[in-house]
């Protein structure tokens, strides 16, 4: 198709709020900014893993440990969507673990933090997947068909995660001093972090404004993280913690919580890949596929008997 033919039927779907699907033509900036946030979010989902399968062979019972187990297990099936999803745009399921390990793809910056009691298993289920989901459930409205059909059964099973995460909370503030003191510390290391998942303010955020032009965003960074910091705080106080900021005020006029400063040097040194354990989940995620090798090739080699095989059923019939 001639590309002012091409750009013309794009604008009307992007206008209409229909779908762009894979075989439609579309600009090139279209296609590498969905790479960049697809992969990144696949990423995302994968090296999440980590932080939490530290926490799986000491869970404190039967269920917290099947619940866990299943949870880590749903971030591999979201990685999975997601890099397929990544595919249609004309990139491989390789090519895009290279660029990860080779550190020329991101991650969110929330993984590079260690999780260091029981109780961050609570506050990443209630703060992490609750600023996930925050994030996510826009993009079940991204105008890009295959990323807006990954996100609805993502969305579900984050629904799930974030209540897991909460039900923790829940049972520490309700306990002993002790796993009341575990349940605050979790809550004082990981609520600004949640806050920068949502990435810089809209004035700094070079991609914001044709992301949201092109439909891929919905709504601003600051818009969601101004939503999520009202659905949040009044959790926290339920919860009878307190969070960790001292200009933390609720402003009656505008009806929002109104936040301290955040430090952008953090988020930065962080997304640059100098995080707290930056190194050590990008090593550990080299290893996994290293020694996950033999597993691929055997794979493709069983998927290439078979295909042979019907083909020469094929040709006996
Ligand atoms: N971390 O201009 P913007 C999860 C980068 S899923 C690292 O605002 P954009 C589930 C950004 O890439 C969590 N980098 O960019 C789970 C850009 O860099 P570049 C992941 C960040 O794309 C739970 C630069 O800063 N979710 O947690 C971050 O328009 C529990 C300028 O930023 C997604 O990926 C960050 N936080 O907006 C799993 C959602 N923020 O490429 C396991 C999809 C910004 O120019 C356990 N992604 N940057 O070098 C998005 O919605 C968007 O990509 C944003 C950033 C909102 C993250």
């Amino acid at each position: 198709m001639h590309n002012d033919t091409g750009q013309q039927a794009f604008d009307a779907i992007i206008e209409a709020d229909e779908k762009v699907e894979p075989r439609d033509w579309m600009p090139d900036g279209y296609r590498s900014t969905l790479i960049r946030q697809i992969a990144q979010h696949a990423h995302s989902e994968v090296i999440g893993m980590q932080p939490e399968a530290n926490w799986i062979t000491r869970a404190p019972t039967l269920l917290r440990k099947s619940i866990l187990t299943a949870k880590v297990q749903d971030e591999a099936g979201h990685g999975l969507y997601l890099y397929s999803a990544a595919e249609t745009l004309g990139i491989s399921r390789d090519e895009l673990q290279e660029l990860l390990h080779s550190g020329r793809q991101k991650y969110s910056s929330i993984f590079n933090y260690p999780t260091l009691s029981w109780a961050d298993m609570g506050a990443i289920g209630w703060l992490v997947d609750g600023a996930a989901i925050m994030n996510q459930i826009m993009l079940q409205r991204t105008s890009y068909g295959p990323y807006a059909r990954a996100m609805v059964k993502i969305c579900k099973e984050e629904s799930f995660h974030a209540r897991q995460g909460y039900s923790i909370m829940m049972t520490l503030a309700q306990g002993t001093e002790e796993q009341k003191a575990l349940a605050q510390d979790a809550l004082d290391r990981w609520w600004w972090p949640s806050l920068m998942m949502f990435g810089p303010h809209d004035a700094e955020s070079p991609h914001t404004e044709q992301s949201m032009a092109w439909k891929i965003k919905r709504v601003t960074n600051d818009e969601l993280r101004q939503m999520y910091i009202d659905q949040t705080v009044p959790q926290a106080h339920y919860l009878g913690l307190t969070i960790p900021d001292d200009d933390l005020v609720f402003d009656e006029e505008t009806g929002h919580w109104n936040i301290g400063p955040i430090d952008w040097d953090e988020f930065w040194a962080t997304v640059k890949g100098n995080g707290r354990v930056s190194r050590e989940r990008i090593a550990h995620k080299v290893k996994a596929w290293d020694e996950g090798a033999w597993v691929r090739e055997a794979a493709t080699a069983y998927a290439a008997k078979q295909r042979s095989r019907s083909e020469s059923e094929k040709e006996a019939s």
